[in-house]
């Protein structure tokens, strides 16, 4: 038997696609392989879409200087027609010709690739010719990844037009999810970014040599089930491994002084942000502000009417209008653009967490146990509100439907916070899901084991 000392180091290299919602699940991988002395080389798409990301990232290889750093240079991006995220996400699979020669050229020669979800169908095809196995990260839950892997059947079924909202999507037998939880591009005849990715990738992702998925067992024990007995896909499906919640890093701990959070009494601050990519629309943000005034809460807001940072220029007072900026000053911490999240849900003033449900944030209320008040704007976040409120996490106000959708009024979102900071058993249930999520990564823990035998098998190839 060899002993670790004996055992081979693997070298794995990352390769994140574009924004904060996909780059911090490889950021923290990647601290968690290298504390695991694997070797890591982190391969970095430039440009970044936004300044978050060229931050996070300097942060990262200051944090961690034994990680490798290559940088990925993309093709000019001409003619950007929709979300610039997405965008990019175009942009990577069409330069990826361009990753071969970096791939090969790395020294030690890499034992793994790990790469987003959204790069599968292009990644594939060159890790194939150079028989270099290749993982998937998938950033979102396990959920979601039910429906990614059967998105190609459905898209092919006529039986979805059929369907009431309310009425659950099946395949094979199986309960996917109801079809309002669909992210509408997905409905919508003819073509769109998210649909083409997801037909290309999701079709493709079977011939990976795995899914690591950044959840937990007891979080999303019947979707792991019903992906590891796997009757999604006609082909077999490679194994699908729960690593989460991938726990945050010291690095990612901000700059700002949260002086005021210290003045705060325990539990009673409401913290509010839609992660860093859904920019609400001005008159959704001054009913968002006049509704945290009237809760009479205590709360902490990060103001965003921008898809990217670097189109944040106008001041606080421009957006929300000066005299409710004055009501508002009173009453809670107010920031245009970012903050860093770690340090909020980590401050023991912050009870609750009006919350778009990123995967990302939805883990890391999980790992703070802060309870969520759902308000879902785009993608895969009904599907992942669905799975806050299902665990009691936290609530969801269904009627409010998707971002854009409608203007939700000041009355309601002050009720409803109301509720969510006064319900007692929710904070209790909350604070029990947190040490599910410890439990999880700690020491012989589901997500802990799951790494640590990939880490063992990479260490053989
Ligand atoms: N964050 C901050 N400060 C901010 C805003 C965000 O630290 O002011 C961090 C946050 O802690 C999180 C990340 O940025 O780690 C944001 O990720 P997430 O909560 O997942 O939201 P998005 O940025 O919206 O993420 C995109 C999609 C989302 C999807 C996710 C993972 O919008 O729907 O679940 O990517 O695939």
């Amino acid at each position: 038997m060899s002993s670790s000392s004996d055992r081979k180091l693997a070298h794995v290299a990352l390769l994140p696609s574009a924004g904060m919602g996909h780059l911090t699940p490889f950021l923290r991988l990647a601290a968690s392989l290298t504390l695991q002395n694997v070797n890591v080389t982190f391969i970095t798409p430039h440009p970044t879409v936004s300044l978050a990301e060229s931050q996070a990232l300097s942060q990262l290889f200051a944090s961690f200087p034994q990680i490798k750093h290559q940088q990925f240079h993309l093709l000019p991006l001409d003619n950007p027609l929709e979300d610039p995220f997405f965008e990019h996400f175009r942009l990577i699979k069409e330069s990826s010709h361009l990753l071969s020669p970096l791939l090969s050229a790395l020294s030690p020669p890499l034992t793994v690739f790990v790469t987003d979800m959204s790069l599968v169908s292009a990644v594939i095809p060159i890790t194939e010719a150079i028989s270099l196995p290749n993982y998937v990260l998938f950033t979102s839950s396990a959920k979601m990844l039910t429906l990614f892997l059967s998105y190609p059947t459905l898209d092919d079924s006529k039986a979805m037009d059929e369907l009431d909202e309310m009425d659950v999507v099946r395949i094979r037998g199986l309960e996917l999810v109801p079809k309002s939880l669909i992210p509408p591009p997905l409905l919508k005849k003819g073509n769109n970014i998210l649909k083409t990715c997801f037909l290309e990738d999701s079709k493709k992702v079977a011939e990976s040599s795995g899914i690591l998925v950044n959840t937990f067992e007891s979080f999303e024990q019947e979707s792991l089930r019903t992906l590891n007995d796997c009757q999604l896909l006609l082909k077999r499906l490679p194994s699908v491994v729960a690593i989460g919640p991938l726990p945050p890093c010291d690095f990612e701990k901000g700059q700002l002084q949260l002086s005021w959070l210290h003045d705060q009494p325990a539990g009673s601050v409401v913290y509010v942000s839609f992660g860093s990519r859904t920019a609400l629309s001005r008159e959704q943000v001054r009913e968002l502000g006049e509704g945290l005034v009237r809760s009479g809460r205590r709360f902490v807001w990060v103001v965003k009417d921008k898809k990217v940072d670097t189109e944040d220029n106008e001041g606080l007072e421009e957006v929300i209008g000066d005299e409710l900026m004055e009501r508002v000053k009173e009453k809670g911490l107010v920031v245009r653009g970012w903050l860093s999240q770690e340090d909020v849900l980590s401050h023991p003033a912050v009870g609750g967490f009006l919350s778009h449900c990123g995967w990302n944030s939805v883990t890391e209320a999980a790992w703070h146990g802060v309870r969520i008040l759902a308000w879902p704007q785009h993608g895969d976040q009904k599907v992942n509100a669905d799975i806050v409120e299902r665990i009691g996490l936290g609530t969801w106000v269904k009627s409010w439907g998707w971002g854009q959708e409608t203007v939700v009024n000041r009355a309601e979102i002050a009720e409803k916070i109301r509720e969510i900071m006064g319900n007692e058993s929710l904070r209790i249930q909350a604070l029990g899901i947190k040490e599910e999520a410890r439990k999880a990564v700690g020491s012989g823990g589901s997500s802990n084991k799951g790494l640590s035998e990939l880490i063992n098998i990479w260490s053989k190839f």
